[in-house]
């Protein structure tokens, strides 16, 4: 699916508006003035990457109606808009050939990207890396942080189908298209949500039961079946265990280890068929306290994006 030379487009979204927390919008500033474009040219990858190009100006429109919140949404103009056009975005990097990075920002921008791989390619793969499984529908969302929903609205489950969302996003992704890694916070609505759905997941108890190696083997399985077909590969950092990745709004203990982590990113790599990256809810405590830990997640992230991009493969 890749052109030769493989071109990687780098898409910063500094983005929170899809939950109630500050700092994750730092997270893609971060990784790149870690110098992730200049490690993936370091890989033989042309990067597509306008460092004069601001950002903000494509996760933040001006709003003139407001953005009062809809049932329990919040903020769901803005989450709609921001995701209408990194949909376009990404669509267009896939359609062009190269493999969209798509740095957040929380979850929520998943609704976009994932939209943008399926509208090249309808039949594309998912794989979900998660503590979360970010399945709620409108209905059954705790919270109302629209990063709890981006699946939900992919797959066009009941309830789904709501302004401002239903004017651009149509329903693009099958139950058996995605497979979940790494989930251990799973809300009662959701779980349901999965068995209905017959969605296959790998929680951490499967990750434990069988491994990285067994784990990964069998999501591709799932949603490959050993064929060779377009994946995209939606990381949310907070999949990592918090003492491997320590700057991420909700912590979950009990999660994947460092290698587990790269396990599943070169195992990604290796099938040669990725063609979209997320790096998602990388989030940046700007406090000097915290800022070891963030140098720290920051690194991680970078390394996830290297392996997903071939470094290790030999
Ligand atoms: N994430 N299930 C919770 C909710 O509010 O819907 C947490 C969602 C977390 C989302 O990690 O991207
Ligand atoms: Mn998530
Ligand atoms: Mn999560
Ligand atoms: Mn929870």
């Amino acid at each position: 699916y890749l052109s030769e030379p493989h071109t990687a487009a780098i898409i910063p979204c500094p983005f929170n508006g899809g939950q109630g927390r500050k700092g994750v919008e730092l997270g893609p500033n971060r990784l790149i003035q870690a110098g992730l474009p200049s490690q993936l040219t370091s890989l033989g990858w042309s990067v597509s990457y306008d460092p004069s190009e601001d950002p903000r100006e494509a996760v933040a429109p001006p709003l003139p109606e407001g953005d009062a919140p809809i049932g329990r949404m919040k903020n769901p103009r803005l989450v709609s808009e921001v995701n209408r056009k990194l949909m376009g975005r990404v669509g267009d990097a896939v359609g062009k050939g190269w493999l969209p990075v798509t740095l957040g920002g929380d979850h929520s921008l998943g609704m976009g990207t994932v939209a943008g791989t399926k509208s090249v390619h309808p039949d594309a793969a998912l794989i979900w890396v998660d503590a979360h499984a970010d399945i709620n529908t409108p209905e059954t969302t705790p919270s109302g942080n629209l990063h709890g929903l981006p699946v939900s609205f992919l797959l066009g489950l009941s309830g789904t189908d709501v302004a401002p969302f239903n004017s651009w996003m149509k329903p693009c992704l099958r139950p058996t298209d995605i497979v979940y890694i790494g989930l251990r916070d799973v809300d009662e609505g959701e779980k349901r949500l999965l068995r209905e759905n017959g969605i296959r997941c790998f929680t951490m108890h499967e990750v434990d039961k069988y491994g990285i190696g067994r784990v990964m083997e069998m999501a591709l399985d799932h949603v490959m079946g050993g064929r060779e077909m377009p994946l995209h590969l939606s990381f949310d950092v907070d999949a990592l265990d918090p003492t491997v990745a320590p700057s991420t709004g909700t912590p979950v203990r009990g999660g994947l280890t460092f290698r587990e982590g790269h396990y599943i990113t070169e195992a990604v790599a290796e099938t040669g068929c990725l063609v979209a990256l997320d790096i998602m809810r990388q989030e940046v405590n700007p406090s000097l306290k915290d800022s070891m830990s963030a140098d720290e997640t920051v690194a991680v992230g970078c390394s996830l994006a290297r392996a997903a991009l071939g470094e290790t493969l030999l």
